[in-house]
């Protein structure tokens, strides 16, 4: 029994050192130690021995199991670790690979624009204001001191979805809607960015939809030369340092006086085809509130002054980029979308 004993030690330690896997090892475990396996026959075949003679074969096939035990666990170490390595060395990354491309889109010009004039406003403590696309006549219209009838109302700049629904032609709406809420209280001051529509056939440089932003202060004591101050910051940051601003009388039903505000072109004054030989640029229309609007809104006008403009990012994109067609902006021709990209 001892050397049935000590040749099947001998046979598994052989077989554990052979095995080449943790499968083809858990089968010898299975073999040699489980409840079926040959040390548990040896086991079984005791009773047969006498008094003396079965402790020391008990010691034995202890000795026997714990070797084999042994063996098996120091073996799984090893292949445990080989397996590790093995996996290591498939999942390699080569961290110096040239990673692939992400492609980035671009800032569309427009929202660039916006943004631009968002931050330079929003840094004099103006607010960003928004409302609807679809508007009624009265916020429109009317509350603008452009009651039914008036001829700056064409019915060809409107698209009208009912009598009294229409898509918004300006954003001066929002400002009115503003005014009401502030309940008769100055001061007013925010920006109205947003897509406003008209009745125009498409060329170079005109657009069924386009974007403005408008300007609103109302307050005691807002006087002209506020507006004028604050266009003349405005014109420097957006164009340059170097750029002066004029005011040329103009009219505009919901401010009085109303002006057109011109830019000193970048030719310096000598004349160039973009200011037409003049040396300025229309850039914006602006005005004083008129006493109605005010009212209207619920502002005391023997109390309360404001002052307004308004401009189109499309032209304001169109001077500062060179771009020489508006339909650009609305065709999504990636050639040139791409050249507003902040990453290449
Ligand atoms: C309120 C009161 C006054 C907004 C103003 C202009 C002058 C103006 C045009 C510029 C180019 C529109 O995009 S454009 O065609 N706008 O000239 N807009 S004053 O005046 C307001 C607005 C709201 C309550």
């Amino acid at each position: 029994m001892e050397q049935q004993l000590n040749e099947l030690q001998s046979q598994a330690l052989e077989k554990i050192a052979a095995a080449a896997d943790l499968k083809e090892l858990n089968d010898i475990r299975v073999a040699y130690l489980g409840k079926k396996g040959p040390v548990t026959e040896v086991l079984k075949g005791m009773g047969k021995l006498s008094a003396e003679e079965r402790p020391k074969m008990g010691a034995l096939v202890n000795v026997v199991r714990e070797t084999i035990a042994n063996a098996i666990e120091e073996k799984q170490t090893v292949l445990e670790a080989a397996a590790i390595e093995q996996q290591l060395a498939l999942e390699t990354v080569d961290v110096t690979l040239p990673g692939s491309p992400v492609k980035i889109g671009a800032q569309h010009p427009l929202t660039r624009i916006t943004e631009e004039i968002e931050d330079l406003f929003i840094g004099m403590g103006y607010t960003v204001a928004e409302g609807p696309e679809v508007e009624q006549d009265y916020y429109n219209f009317e509350a603008l001191n452009l009651p039914k009838g008036h001829p700056a109302r064409d019915m060809q700049d409107t698209f009208y979805i009912t009598p009294e629904l229409l898509m918004r032609t300006h954003t001066s709406p929002v400002q009115v809607r503003t005014m009401q809420k502030h309940g008769g209280r100055g001061p007013v001051k925010i920006i109205c960015p947003g897509k406003v529509y008209r009745r125009d056939s498409d060329d170079a440089t005109h657009s069924h939809q386009f974007t403005q932003i408008e300007g609103l202060v109302v307050g005691e004591n807002i006087r002209m030369s506020d507006l004028k101050g604050t266009l003349d910051v405005f014109a420097k940051k957006m164009f340059g340092a170097d750029r002066e601003i004029r005011l040329r009388p103009s009219f505009f039903p919901f401010t009085e006086p109303s002006v057109e505000v011109d830019v000193s072109c970048m030719c310096g004054g000598k004349g160039c085809s973009i200011c037409k030989g003049t040396g300025w640029i229309e850039v914006l229309g602006a005005g004083m509130v008129h006493p109605n609007v005010l009212e209207m809104a619920g502002f005391d006008s023997t109390k309360y002054t404001g002052f307004a403009f308004g401009m189109g990012q499309e032209r304001i994109a169109m001077l500062k980029y060179g771009i020489d067609d508006i339909r650009h902006f609305y065709t999504n021709d990636l050639r040139f979308l791409k050249q507003f990209s902040v990453h290449e």
